[in-house]
């Protein structure tokens, strides 16, 4: 069982294979940050396992998150990466998970910090986890499965590197769908392009599911898009007025949901902010969530993503 540290100390670094600097590994009661002696950091709350920040080495905040986010661990973060577990969306009324809200627990519950890695200079790593005795009883009631949540956040000069183990500590097989809901900041949405999709079939939410193949090279965001881009074959690309900004590669990690709620939808949202925030944000959303990933008792699953910013 992974223990559950309300406090966690400072964690012992590795002694260095040589004498260059390596990265750091901060802990606090309520996050850890990351950083790397050429300047980029990571920020990432226990609560949720919620990655806030991530910076490269000129400063530049890759990540976009809403400056309404409530970050007092009292409602999922609205911005970073937070984590979707066990189920993506709202719940079907006829699944086991029918009982928890949408997106599951994992971004509302408070993970512990396991080990950290600063062994070389290039890259620096923390593992978090999460198992079903460290759950709130409400969550722990609502899908009563055994299972321990291994997160590795690894943070490089070029990328960061997102990478979940799930286990089923159980007597029972269980199923269930995973996902990094990425928001990823942009200049300027309404001007970007998403490479990779064409060819790939997807379920429009915008047009109540509806399901087409993609035929574009370049994928725009006009407006509100969410989409969900099943088997996605390599990696997506990210351009900015034609440029590329970030690639994202995966692996585990069959499909791809891209999301930007626009004006109205973002307006919607209580906790979704400036006004045109949505111009300055783009999720491209790694996960296993068109079929659910059936686990068997004393299975390990496992799926990554790393995002260059290029
Ligand atoms: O991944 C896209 C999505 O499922 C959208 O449908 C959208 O509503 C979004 O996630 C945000 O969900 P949330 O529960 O964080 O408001």
């Amino acid at each position: 069982m992974v223990e559950r540290g309300h406090k966690p100390g400072p964690l012992a670094a590795p002694a260095a294979a040589s004498d260059a600097p390596t990265g750091a590994v901060d802990v606090t009661s309520d996050r850890v940050t990351l950083s790397l002696p050429s300047g980029e950091s990571a920020e990432i709350l226990l609560y949720g396992a919620t990655v806030v920040s991530w910076k490269t080495a000129d400063g530049a905040e890759k990540l976009f998150l809403s400056d309404k986010a409530v970050l007092d661990g009292t409602k999922a973060v609205r911005g970073g990466i937070p984590l979707v577990f066990p189920v993506f969306g709202p719940p079907p009324a006829d699944h086991a998970t029918s009982a928890l809200p949408q997106h599951g627990f994992a971004r509302t519950s408070v993970w512990n910090v396991l080990g950290s890695d600063t062994s070389i200079p290039s890259s620096v790593s923390v593992e978090l986890g999460l198992s079903a005795d460290s759950l709130a009883p409400a969550a722990r009631a609502a899908w009563p499965h055994e299972f321990i949540l291994l997160y590795t956040v690894t943070l490089t000069a070029a990328s960061l590197g997102t990478k979940i183990l799930v286990r089923n500590t159980g007597a029972a097989a269980f199923d269930f769908k995973l996902l990094f809901h990425t928001y990823l900041r942009l200049a300027d949405a309404g001007a970007a392009a998403v490479t990779g999709l064409n060819g790939v079939s997807y379920a429009d939410k915008v047009a109540g599911g509806a399901t087409a193949t993609e035929t574009r090279d370049e994928v725009t965001i006009p407006g509100e898009v969410d989409r969900v881009y099943r088997d996605v074959p390599g990696a997506v690309v990210v351009k900015q007025d034609g440029t590329p900004v970030y690639s994202v590669e995966r692996s585990g990690l069959p499909d791809v949901v891209v999301w930007n709620p626009g004006e109205q939808a973002a307006a919607k949202m209580g906790d979704f902010g400036p006004a045109d925030g949505h111009r300055s944000m783009l999720c491209i959303e790694a996960g296993a969530v068109a079929e659910w990933v059936v686990i068997e008792p004393q299975a390990v699953w496992e799926g990554g993503v790393a995002v260059a910013a290029v």
